[in-house]
């Protein structure tokens, strides 16, 4: 099925939005990769998604293009257009692509030139594999409350600790991972690193199984040995550049959840005019075209809030205003994540039997959907998130 465009007409993008969106939804309705295995079909897609040029959009282009970036910047907009386009197909397409930008988001954002040079163009080709490495056992919403230690040792750190919920666990190359370096001082006492997956120490062989399979591992870190080259960022700056780099992909998963309810809805237009049933079609039935309305109201409000976190993210970096936008991309990750879960489950209703049969794409959607209300920040961190905000303004 063809991702649906008409969006792309919307004020919020530009004509390089418009080009690299319609490009997108007409090459990926013709790529297939067997997903039964979801470690290998994960760096199948990395590969592919790599060897066609649009994991290029998750890193700047650099100086004269030295970085492998498809644009100047990180730009939110495009992030949001692919995933909605990569979701709308495969989920794990879009995760694959998602990754690699979560995964080197704190490179980009607080990377020397030797780390840029180091890790970015790979991350671009698709020759390297990228993860974030932030939740614990004990810290997930709280992401304040880490233990994981980093202590200085002769010519660098020593890392100690665990991590969990990591995607692309024990497929990465390399883990921006997140450590206390002053264990008293809360938030403000958190560093950023750049572990290599072979780093000395490192153990990521425990998978985790998940209702709607992808690469997600737990890390454990034994003297962990990391040369003082691997700090990303400023000593105790870990979290804000967390949240930073949160700030960008926030947005992004509430663009992949809105290609997951596009999908939904499409899937329900499409049964409901074929299935016959007293004599008519289903689409036939008020009750039907009642939900169908209520699906794609759902769909618009959530794209609306999605698109204009991207945007004004962009216009916050072009005009180098350093406005926030941590409420909006909430906002849109709350609404646009909790509203496709609605509308999965009517597209599903509307299926009947057929809806819970495994191997119907309303089904897998129906797993798929879940977890993102969950990850990069539950549904109640972003009211949390947006509560603040609403106070102090
Ligand atoms: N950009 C820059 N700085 C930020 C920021 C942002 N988006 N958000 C917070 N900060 C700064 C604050 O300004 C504050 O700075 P000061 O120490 O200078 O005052 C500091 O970071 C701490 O902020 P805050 O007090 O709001 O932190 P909390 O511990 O209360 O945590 C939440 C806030 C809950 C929002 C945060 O822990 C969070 O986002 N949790 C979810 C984590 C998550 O998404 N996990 C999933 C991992 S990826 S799958």
């Amino acid at each position: 099925m063809k991702p649906t465009t008409s969006h792309l007409a919307l004020p919020f993008f530009d004509a390089v939005h418009r080009d690299m969106g319609q490009r997108l939804a007409d090459w990926i309705p013709d790529q297939h990769i067997d997903e039964t295995d979801d470690r290998q079909a994960c760096k199948e897609w990395v590969k592919l998604l790599g060897a066609h040029q649009w994991l290029r959009y998750c890193v700047p282009a650099g100086k004269d293009g030295a970085l492998g970036g498809a644009l100047e910047k990180l730009d939110s907009r495009a992030l949001v257009i692919l995933r909605e386009t990569l979701a709308f197909h495969s989920p794990l397409a879009d995760f694959a692509f998602a990754m690699q930008g979560l995964g080197s988001g704190a490179i980009t954002l607080a990377g020397t030139p030797a780390q840029q040079a180091a890790y970015l163009p790979q991350v671009a080709s698709g020759e390297k594999i990228a993860a974030f490495a932030l939740s614990e056992p004990n810290a997930g919403s709280d992401a304040g409350a880490m233990t994981t230690t980093a202590t200085p040792r002769e010519a660098g750190w020593a890392l100690n600790g665990s991590k969990t919920w990591i995607s692309n666990g024990d497929i990465a190359d390399f883990y921006v991972t997140f450590a206390k370096t002053d264990p008293g001082a809360g938030t403000r006492g958190i560093t950023a690193f750049i572990v290599d997956a072979d780093a000395t120490g490192l153990d990521s062989s425990e998978h985790i199984a998940v209702m709607a399979p992808h690469p997600l591992a737990t890390l454990k870190f034994t003297h962990c040995q990391l040369a003082g080259s691997t700090q990303l960022g400023t000593l105790h700056g870990g979290f804000k550049l967390a949240m930073q780099t949160l700030d960008i992909f926030r947005a992004s998963v509430a663009g992949a959840a809105l290609g997951m309810a596009r999908r939904a809805l499409a899937e329900a237009v499409q049964f409901s005019k074929s299935r016959k049933m007293f004599g008519q079609t289903l689409a036939d039935f008020q009750l039907t075209q009642a939900k169908l309305g209520e699906m794609a109201a759902l769909v618009d409000a959530a794209a609306l809030l999605t698109y204009r976190a991207a945007w004004m993210r962009d216009e916050s970096e072009r005009l180098g205003s350093g406005a926030r936008i941590t409420a909006e991309a909430a906002m849109a990750k709350m609404t646009a994540t909790e509203n496709a879960q609605r509308v999965i489950d009517m597209a599903l209703q509307m299926h009947g039997g057929l809806g819970v049969k495994v191997g119907t794409k309303v089904e897998s959607l129906y797993r798929d959907i879940r977890s993102l209300r969950i990850y990069e920040g539950a549904t109640e961190v972003q009211q949390l998130i947006i509560g603040k905000a609403v106070l102090q303004s």
